[in-house]
């Protein structure tokens, strides 16, 4: 059995999830869920990251003991990818003992490779990234991405030395051994190290909510250093035994913020750990709500609790992954999420199911005759469909695998409408029969291709069907899956 080992980025312990994590693990799970159909051996890692001083501020403002504060967080996490039905392997945390465990091990690595060294860092730190920036790269003083001034300081750091490892790293994503997805990305990513890379700090000073350096006792390693290293803790590095089974990463899902960490910094600290590099990087653009950047104070974060509440989880996963297609930037409203269920779901899938199952029912007591065949024109659009689906899967366009679906489904319902068979049925036409099973050999189509960003509706249709197929629902016994909001 082929082993994928797909990870996404372990989130802030700074606040609760909105609908960016929410996406970006509902997007890995659909991956996972599809390479598990394909028999794959999968590992799934998620997780939190909870050292570093924007949570230290975080849990000081509330008052806590940043263990309790990050502790609060973790159990929100887990409650809400509960709610959506993600079924990550393990959930990696950077405060457990675990983890800490092996990135002593990992730090150490890169230690005896001579790849650490000692400076000094004077400029600007935002918190908010965690991390160091660039007077030009601000706007207005403020760092771009959080609206905040950075802080100036200057410190005593411990460095790794990246320069040492760019042009291997340029060379590998030229070549495409490391592949960076969509090629917008991995052309930011060539661009960032011939311009606009340094080596970088893997330890803070004065810092305390970290892991401690071993190498001096004044100084925590770095939020990112640390953070990184949950791809192999989470295996168990160094020598657990998920380590040496699904080691190397096979996919990272990202989004667009973290790409230099991932494509740069992480594969440099690899290759001095002598470790092997992750395969590929998908590069996923970012929701903003309302024309804004979600945030407390503009008041427009999206919960994604709350919308398991409101509409499921299938269809919360749903309507996250069909907004727009992953590799770009786009923006939504809270308010149109309820048109597109009931446009999408109710009316356009619900729909096509209950129509297609109650004419079964109703004209065939559900038992078909499979021997009277399929419509040629349906079978060929399937294989069409089928063959783009999984080709958009396996370049993870979900947004546009889905929309395959929704395509060959609003074709299906055409055929029902060019058909009509309750006129055949009326007329007791024989080709009632060679329509009927064309919807049911489409919808077991549907079905089918929908499990992985769906998984318990699906579940359901397909429970009812066995029982439908087998005569025993009686007229008017609905399935009812996505009822209208
Ligand atoms: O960066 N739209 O954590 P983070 C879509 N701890 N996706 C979004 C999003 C948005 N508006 N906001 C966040 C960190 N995400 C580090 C990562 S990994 C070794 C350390 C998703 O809480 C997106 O995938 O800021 C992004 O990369 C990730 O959450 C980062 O979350």
């Amino acid at each position: 059995m082929e082993k994928f080992y797909i990870t996404t980025p372990i989130y802030y312990a700074s606040g609760q999830p909105h609908i960016g994590h929410a996406f970006n693990v509902i997007f890995a799970d659909t991956i996972a869920r599809w390479k598990k159909s394909k028999g794959n051996d999968v590992f799934f890692s998620a997780g939190l990251d909870e050292y570093g001083s924007k949570i230290e501020e975080k849990a000081k403002k509330e008052n806590k003991e940043p263990q309790v504060f990050v502790d609060e967080i973790a159990k929100t996490y887990l409650k809400a990818w509960d709610s959506l039905g993600i079924t990550y392997s393990d959930f990696i945390r950077t405060t457990s003992a675990k983890h800490k465990a092996g990135v002593l091990e990992f730090v150490k690595k890169l230690k005896d490779n001579g790849d650490i060294y000692e400076g000094e860092y004077e400029g600007l730190y935002c918190v908010g990234c965690e991390n160091f920036v660039l007077e030009r790269n601000l706007v207005n003083g403020l760092c771009p991405d959080h609206l905040v001034a950075p802080q100036q300081i200057k410190e005593k750091n411990h460095f790794f030395n990246l320069k040492k490892y760019l042009p291997e790293i340029k060379n590998k994503i030229e070549n495409g051994e490391l592949k960076i997805i969509p090629e917008s990305r991995k052309n930011e990513s060539l661009a960032i190290i011939e311009s606009d890379v340094y080596d970088f700090s893997i330890t803070r000073e004065g810092l305390k909510w970290g892991i401690p350096f071993p190498y001096d006792k004044n100084q925590v390693i770095y939020v990112w250093a640390d953070a990184l290293i949950n791809y192999a803790t989470v295996l168990d590095y160094p020598d657990g035994e998920n380590f040496k089974k699904y080691w190397p990463v096979d996919l990272h899902i990202i989004g667009a913020e973290i790409n230099k960490f991932h494509s740069i910094y992480w594969p440099a600290m690899l290759m001095s750990a002598g470790l092997a590099l992750p395969k590929e990087i998908f590069v996923h653009g970012l929701y903003t709500v309302n024309g804004q950047k979600m945030s407390k104070t503009i008041g427009n974060v999206i919960d994604p609790i709350d919308m398991a509440d409101k509409f499921g989880a299938d269809a919360t996963r749903y309507l996250l992954l069909s907004q727009f297609p992953a590799s770009e930037h786009g923006d939504v409203k809270a308010d149109d999420f309820a048109n597109k269920y009931n446009s999408d779901l109710a009316n356009g899938v619900g729909n096509q199911l209950e129509r297609s199952f109650t004419m079964m029912i109703d004209f065939r007591g559900g038992v078909l005759d499979d021997k009277k065949g399929l419509e040629e024109k349906i079978k060929l659009l399937a294989e069409k469909t089928e063959k783009s689906y999984e080709n958009n899967f396996e370049n993870y366009k979900l947004y546009e695998a889905l929309a395959e679906v929704f395509a060959f489904i609003k074709n299906l319902d055409r055929y029902i409408n060019d058909e009509k068979p309750w006129a055949l049925n009326k007329n007791k036409d024989e080709k009632l029969d060679i329509v009927l099973n064309t919807l049911l050999f489409g919808i077991e189509k549907i079905i089918g291709w929908l499990e992985p960003f769906m998984p318990n509706k699906i579940n359901e249709a397909k429970n009812y069907l066995t029982k439908l197929t087998k005569g025993e629902l009686k007229k008017g016994e609905k399935l009812g899956l996505f009822p209208r909001i």
